[in-house]
């Protein structure tokens, strides 16, 4: 899409929106790779997946923001594009390498036996690739009917991954500890909370927002979005990994085992 012509606010909004993604996403690294003494073994490759999903993420963040600095002059109070194009595909491959890690984080946690989990990160992996490669397109398309066609193409694997993760997951509640459960049961919430923002920020040109708008909310919509799908899932997957350990009587810290 030819960017447009944003007001200071709107696009210092976006400015601010992808320097905080940095930081989030830095500080989620510090947390994940300290963190990882307070599981158990057994847990330990769950925090240094999430750990690595965030610093990639770190890093995309920080071509996005430059990109994004870049493409824009400030010229009579608006900002106008400088004529460099801003490269919205960071976001794309960022997810590429990502979004596989994340399923096989949420996998994880559903303590499959491992022939069957193998299956199902294949699975959904491939379905995930998918996902991304078939939104691109319709993200770069200069027309809404191309962005609508491409979209539509990438939900159908969006909504098979979704539909599998919530049912794995809801399925998975009875072999849980009880105070896992009510965490595996946030984990969902928040997958479907999170990943469903991606196609709603991506349709925004389709309900009614003009080009700068449009820009802002889809921007916006994804950055919010992957601090949360990263750092917050990651949040989640630590204090599911943490209360394991405990319920396994396995725990590093001390703290509980040293009171059974
Ligand atoms: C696109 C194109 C329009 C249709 C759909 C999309 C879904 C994207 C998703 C991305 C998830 C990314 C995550 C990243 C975290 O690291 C590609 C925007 C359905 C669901 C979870």
């Amino acid at each position: 899409m030819d960017l447009p012509v944003l007001s200071a606010g709107q696009f210092d909004l976006i400015y601010n929106a992808l320097s905080f993604g940095i930081a989030a996403m830095g500080a989620a690294f510090i947390f994940f790779m300290t963190a990882r003494t307070q599981v158990s073994a057994r847990y330990r490759p769950a925090l240094l997946i999430s750990a690595v999903v965030v610093v990639i993420a770190a890093y995309h963040y920080f071509r996005i923001f430059e990109s994004w600095g870049a493409a824009y002059v400030l010229e009579g109070g608006n900002y106008v594009p400088s004529g460099e194009p801003f490269n919205d595909a960071y976001r794309y491959v960022d997810w590429l390498l990502t979004v596989p890690l994340l399923l096989v984080e949420a996998i994880a946690v559903l303590a499959l036996p491992r022939g069957k989990a193998g299956s199902m990160i294949a699975r959904l992996a491939l379905a995930a690739t998918l996902m991304i490669l078939l939104g691109y397109p319709g993200e770069i398309a200069d027309t809404n009917g191309a962005r609508f066609l491409w979209g539509t193409l990438s939900s159908i694997p969006f909504v098979y991954i979704l539909w599998v993760l919530w049912g794995e997951l809801g399925a998975s509640l009875d072999r849980q500890p009880p105070q896992v459960r009510v965490l595996v049961r946030n984990l969902r919430l928040l997958l479907l909370g999170t990943w469903g923002v991606y196609p709603i920020a991506y349709m925004a040109p389709f309900i009614g927002l003009d080009g700068a708008a449009a820009t802002v909310g889809i921007q916006l919509g994804y950055t919010v979005a992957d601090v949360l799908a990263k750092a917050g899932f990651g949040l989640l997957i630590y204090a599911i990994a943490r209360e394991k350990s405990i319920a396994d009587g396995d725990d590093p810290v001390g703290e509980h085992t040293a009171a059974a």
